[in-house]
């Protein structure tokens, strides 16, 4: 095994909430199990490859602070076989059971599309090769259609149709290696799928492209008989002012125009959510009402900043809620908990590596724990239906079941002289409940 920057620190194990060992799982004890099912089984953890081994500090106004042996050693394959041997360095320390990446993390590119290509075949029989002695497995494979120029107005949505083909060329080999690599999901994040000014853009041809293209990947993933999951990643802005797949509803509404909301999920990433306006849990029980939840991206924003801060999650009660809502939902199946995070550019030693998975995996576990112990009391749950109870009534439920027409209805509401009467909301009493069961 080469020697990689993650090598001298030993796998982390599960040591309780009492522990302060800082290179120690407090409440992610894997094959615990709840609900039926071990936590691992239910979480399905996975660290990002961009993030984790690929992204180097820099940011608009400084360069890289976090320098890693594999971004400088060798020719730019040599790198990125070094990179891979860290990466499954660093799986070994988490202890986590999946991985995911782009193309453009796991391979360099080439000077045209083949040697681009033939790059990334290369370096998935590499990832291949350590996936047989490692434990990790694939959670997702993506296609990175955004960083390089030629992706500046979009991808599928481009203006120019051989950067339209050059797309489909990368999505069509991304998939064939996310199959090789026995992946559950394919992802695609619209990277520059949007625009900055309506006043050069044909909204209604890019949508259709998008709508197109999305169509064209389902059949290939019939086609070489893929059996993961396909997941749009919704974001509402950033890179672009307007991007396409805005949040979950708007990419469930998009999905139903082009005919495909049975065979596409949703990949929820908490900090899009928060810059859609909405909360992580909002968009996951919306995924859920819809019937597409596929998987997370787990991670926070700032507060204080509006952009896409990528920051590992610490915050213990909109977890709760998601993890709730992921429960009602039906859980994550094939989906998983992948950390779309990254350290800050002052947090350059591979140990800040451990601790922030630590810190991400620990808060989700314990958010988890306590979500199936609110279902498992059900208290909050018998509020909720006491709520929408009169509801049951065969009365009521003809209203709703498509046998009476709006004027029967009001035939009937004014015959009967109906008076409805205002009812609590009970908000308080509902987040005095909640703040005891997450903080006891
Ligand atoms: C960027 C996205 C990206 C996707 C994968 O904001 O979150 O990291 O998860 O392309
Ligand atoms: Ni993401
Ligand atoms: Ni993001």
């Amino acid at each position: 095994m080469a020697d990689t920057v993650f090598s001298h620190i030993p796998a982390l194990t599960f040591e309780g909430p009492s522990s302060d060992n800082p290179f120690a799982y407090r409440f992610y004890e894997a094959d615990r199990v709840v609900m039926g099912k071990p936590l691992k089984e239910h979480l399905r953890f996975a660290v990002a490859y961009w993030h984790s081994l690929a992204m180097n500090g820099s940011d608009p106004f400084g360069g890289p602070t976090i320098l890693r042996p594999w971004m400088a050693a060798g020719d730019p394959l040599a790198q990125a076989r070094a990179k891979a041997d860290a990466a499954f360095e660093l799986f070994r320390v988490l202890d986590l059971p999946f991985f995911c990446f782009h193309d453009a993390d796991i391979a360099p590119a080439g000077e045209t599309l083949k040697e681009t290509l033939g790059n990334l075949h290369t370096m998935a029989d590499y990832l291949a090769e350590k996936m047989q002695s490692a434990k990790a497995k694939l959670l997702w494979g993506t296609a990175n259609l955004f960083s390089h120029p030629r992706f500046m107005a979009g991808a599928s949505t481009n203006p120019e149709p051989e950067v339209f083909a050059w797309s489909a060329a990368t999505v069509k080999h991304c998939m064939d290696v996310t199959k090789q690599l026995g992946g559950s999901n394919y992802v695609l994040w619209g990277g520059r799928e949007g625009y900055d000014t309506i006043l050069n853009t044909d909204m209604k041809q890019e949508l259709d492209h998008m709508g197109r293209f999305l169509t064209m990947v389902v059949d290939y993933k019939h086609k070489i008989g893929f059996d993961g999951q396909i997941l749009i990643e919704p974001k509402p802005k950033e890179p672009t002012v307007h991007q396409y797949d805005f949040d979950c509803a708007t990419v469930y509404g998009f999905l139903q125009r082009y005919g495909l909301q049975n065979e596409v999920r949703v990949n929820l990433e908490a900090n899009h959510a928060t810059l859609a306006g909405h909360t992580f849990e909002h968009e996951i029980a919306t995924a859920g009402a819809f019937g597409i939840l596929g998987s997370l991206d787990i991670n926070r924003g700032d507060a204080l900043l509006g952009w896409d801060t990528d920051q590992f999650p610490n915050e213990l009660w909109t977890m709760t809620l998601s993890m709730y809502h992921v429960i009602k939902a039906g859980g994550l199946g094939k989906g998983g908990c992948n950390f779309d995070a990254k350290v800050r550019r002052q947090s350059f030693t591979p140990e800040d590596m451990v601790h922030a998975h630590v810190g991400g995996v620990d808060l989700c576990a314990r958010a988890f724990l306590t979500a199936a112990k609110i279902i498992e009391d059900g208290r909050y749950d018998a509020l909720l239906a006491e709520r929408y109870a009169n509801w049951q009534t065969p009365q009521a439920k003809a209203m709703v079941d498509g046998s009476m027409t709006l004027d029967a209805i009001a035939a009937k509401a004014e015959a009967a002289g109906i008076n409805p009467q205002p009812r609590s909301g009970r908000q308080e009493q509902l987040e005095n409940m909640m703040v005891r069961a997450i903080y006891g």
